[in-house]
């Protein structure tokens, strides 16, 4: 495990309290950082977090106020109505990077989504896996909202020189759950990795790549992340088995198996994913 980069030591955790913050909170300071965390609701057993909605600007801009980076993760993680996704992720990271902004934050690293890109087919046949220059192809208002943020990001780079790695995540759990999470796992222990050679590796301008596992059946091309120093370990494979004898093989018929995004093309989405 590589000691963070100097300009890397204090993380402010946006969304500390959902899924991956949770994960996160207890991987990230093995890597040597030390955590400030907010989230719109009181993080469980952190009586220090900062408990605050993005639209706060003021409470914002202390928030960020002399943290080396940020790991943004905040914001709905699912597809909901439109007014919703607005509010929560699309005006939430503006006004995030804003706060960056004005503090002199050098680095962010954003939580975007396979969902960026979800109408992308999926090399069901064992073709190439999906390469992070593909053409923004969401499939919810949710993954639209991804496809803003890492805009946004591109912007405040070459505008305003802020830095940014957009994590394009499949589905990082503790295990999958799915025959189509075995393509696109990221597990806990791999997405600290990535993060912290997200958040360590030099001149990264804003730089989109893929977060996922060393999987077999991967859809993503890792080497994006890869280049940034990024040595995914953990592979899907040894849950197949058990997945493919309950749900069956992936149906090439069926839109919901044969897209990235999965399920979230279907209205409504079909669980589990
Ligand atoms: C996502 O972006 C969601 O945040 C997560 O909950 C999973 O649904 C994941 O995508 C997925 O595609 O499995």
């Amino acid at each position: 495990m590589s000691a963070p980069h100097p300009a890397a030591r204090t993380l402010l955790l946006t969304g500390a309290s959902g899924g991956v913050g949770t994960l996160m909170r207890s991987l990230l300071p093995r890597y040597g950082y030390t955590l400030r965390l907010l989230d719109a609701r009181p993080v469980e057993g952190e009586p220090d977090a900062i408990t605050a909605d993005l639209a706060d600007r003021e409470t914002l801009r202390e928030a960020v106020r002399g943290v080396d980076g940020i790991l943004h993760l905040a914001g709905i993680s699912l597809e909901a109505p439109f007014e919703k996704i607005l509010r929560a992720n699309i005006e939430g990271t503006y006004h995030l990077y804003e706060a960056a902004r004005l503090e002199g934050v050098s680095r962010v690293v954003f939580a975007s989504s396979n969902h960026a890109v979800g109408y992308t087919p999926a090399p069901l046949d064992g073709g190439s896996p999906i390469p992070a220059d593909t053409p923004h192809r969401p499939d919810t208002f949710y993954g639209l909202s991804k496809c803003f943020g890492e805009d946004l990001a591109q912007l405040y780079w070459d505008k305003h020189g802020l830095e940014t790695v957009s994590v394009r995540i499949g589905s990082c759990f503790p295990e999958p759950t799915s025959v189509r999470m075995l393509s696109i796992w990221l597990s806990p222990a791999d997405a600290a990795r990535l993060f912290h050679a997200a958040l360590t590796a030099e001149g990264v301008g804003h730089t989109v790549v893929y977060g996922g596992s060393a999987n077999t059946r991967a859809w993503m091309d890792l080497s994006g992340a890869r280049a940034l120093g990024y040595e995914p370990r953990d592979d899907s494979e040894p849950y197949a088995a058990d997945l493919i004898a309950k749900e069956g093989e992936l149906d090439p018929a069926n839109p919901a198996h044969h897209h990235l995004g999965g399920p979230f093309l279907v209205d409504p989405p079909i669980w589990p994913y």
